[in-house]
Order: C-alpha cells, then sequence, then structure tokens
C-alpha cells in the first residue's frame, strides 16, 4: 500500500505598522475594532500600546504587529524610531474635526523627511463617519492625496466608524495589499501542527 501525505504549508509573513494621528481620533478604537472586535466609548489616552493580529488567506498567514501611538506629539524621539522601524502606516483624523486633518500635514512631513526615498505605504482613515457632522470636504482631502501620494508614498483613503464597525477591516486589508510587493524578509514556511497533525492528513491510496 502506497501513503501519500500531503502536508499543508502555510507562509507566513510579519509586519511592523504603526497607527499615527492626533489625539483621540480614534487610533485605539479602530486597531481594538479590527483586532479583537472590541469598542469603548470611554475615551483613554494612549501613551505606546501594541497589539498584534493574524489575518489568514488561502495558505498565507499576515501577522501585524502594531503600534498604537500617542496622539498629543510629546514623544518626538520615540516617535522618530517607530517611523523608522515600521513598513507601514495607518495615519487617522476625524472626519468631524478639520483640526484633526490638518496635523495631517505636520506628520506627513515628519514621515517624508524620515523615510526618504525608501517612501512607506501609508492608508489614511477618516473616522467618526457615524458621527454625521462633517468638517473636512472631500476636495481637502483630495488635495492632501494629490499633494502626498507617489511611487515612494502609496496612499489609499478610507472612511470608517470604530464605533459602528464600517470598514474597519478594511483599513488593515489595504494596507496589506500595499506592504505585500516589498514583503519578504521576515517570511518563512512552516507546517501547523507537527508530525501529529501532518500524519492525520496522510491520503492513504
Ligand atoms: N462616534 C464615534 N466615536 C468614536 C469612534 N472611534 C472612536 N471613538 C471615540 O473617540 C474617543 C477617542 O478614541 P480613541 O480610540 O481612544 O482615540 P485615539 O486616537 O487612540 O486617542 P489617543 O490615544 O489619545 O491618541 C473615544 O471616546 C472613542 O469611543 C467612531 O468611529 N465614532
Ligand atoms: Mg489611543
Amino acid at each position: 500500500m502506497k501513503h501519500r501525505c500531503i502536508l499543508t504549508r502555510y507562509h507566513r509573513t510579519s509586519f511592523d505598522i504603526a497607527l499615527f494621528g492626533a489625539a483621540s481620533v480614534g487610533k485605539t478604537s479602530l486597531v481594538r475594532r479590527s483586532f479583537t472586535g472590541e469598542f469603548e466609548m470611554e475615551y483613554t489616552p494612549t501613551v505606546e500600546d501594541y497589539f498584534s493580529h493574524e489575518i489568514h488567506q488561502n495558505n498565507y498567514v499576515n501577522v501585524l504587529n502594531a503600534t498604537d501611538c500617542a496622539g498629543s506629539f510629546q514623544f518626538p524621539a520615540m516617535r522618530e524610531l517607530t517611523i523608522r522601524r515600521v513598513r507601514g502606516i495607518v495615519l487617522v483624523f476625524s472626519l468631524d474635526s478639520e483640526f484633526t486633518f490638518q496635523e495631517l500635514y505636520r506628520i506627513l512631513d515628519e514621515i517624508i523627511s524620515i523615510r526618504g526615498e525608501n517612501g512607506i505605504p501609508i492608508v489614511l482613515v477618516g473616522n467618526k463617519k457615524d458621527l454625521h457632522m462633517r468638517e473636512v470636504r472631500g476636495e481637502q482631502i483630495a488635495e492632501l492625496i494629490s499633494r502626498y501620494r507617489s511611487e515612494t508614498f502609496p496612499l489609499r483613503y478610507v472612511e470608517t466608524s470604530a464605533k459602528d464597525n464600517f470598514n474597519v477591516d478594511e483599513v488593515f486589508n489595504q494596507l496589506l495589499v500595499l506592504m505585500m510587493p516589498q514583503a519578504p524578509p521576515k517570511t518563512r514556511k512552516f507546517k501547523i501542527g507537527g508530525l501529529k497533525k501532518a500524519k492525520e492528513k496522510c491520503n492513504v491510496m
């Protein structure tokens, strides 16, 4: 009798990403909502926090290691280190606050000055869509995108509500798509379940 083993191989790739944006725009709420399914109405300012999440697609496992940064500009050295280290950035403003949108210019200028010609993929997020109190016009967003989007700084835009769980996973999926072409460094193949699991998958012919 012939035994033919079908081993399920998974390609596992890790991506370090970071969330930036003004205070209280919903960075923590977005990453929590997408990674754990939870949402808190109560506001607790972040100093720096870390979240990890696996996205499974066929035989691929993409691990997102997210650094959730402080909204205030109190920690420039920490921020610079994070911008140098990560492979993708989620940049959040609140659709009901013109001030939080204007802050993006400052953050984008900083990202560009630090990353230089190496560039980095960015997903721009207009959050709190559920509030229906829009202070930021579509033309303003289009203007910012056309000013900063380039081959080295690919940029996509998503409108979300962390509260209503609207479009939240889309943010991280879009960032993955932008990061994919430069994937390899941390890619490795592995077999789930070790020998026992592999034996269970043997087809007897
Ligand atoms: N209505 C509404 N409220 C939201 C939404 N997302 C977040 N919030 C609320 O906005 C407040 C701030 O949310 P956080 O996620 O803590 O904001 P943050 O950007 O992490 O703030 P910092 O950590 O201070 O930078 C909290 O009270 C959240 O409940 C949303 O989509 N809609
Ligand atoms: Mg936070």
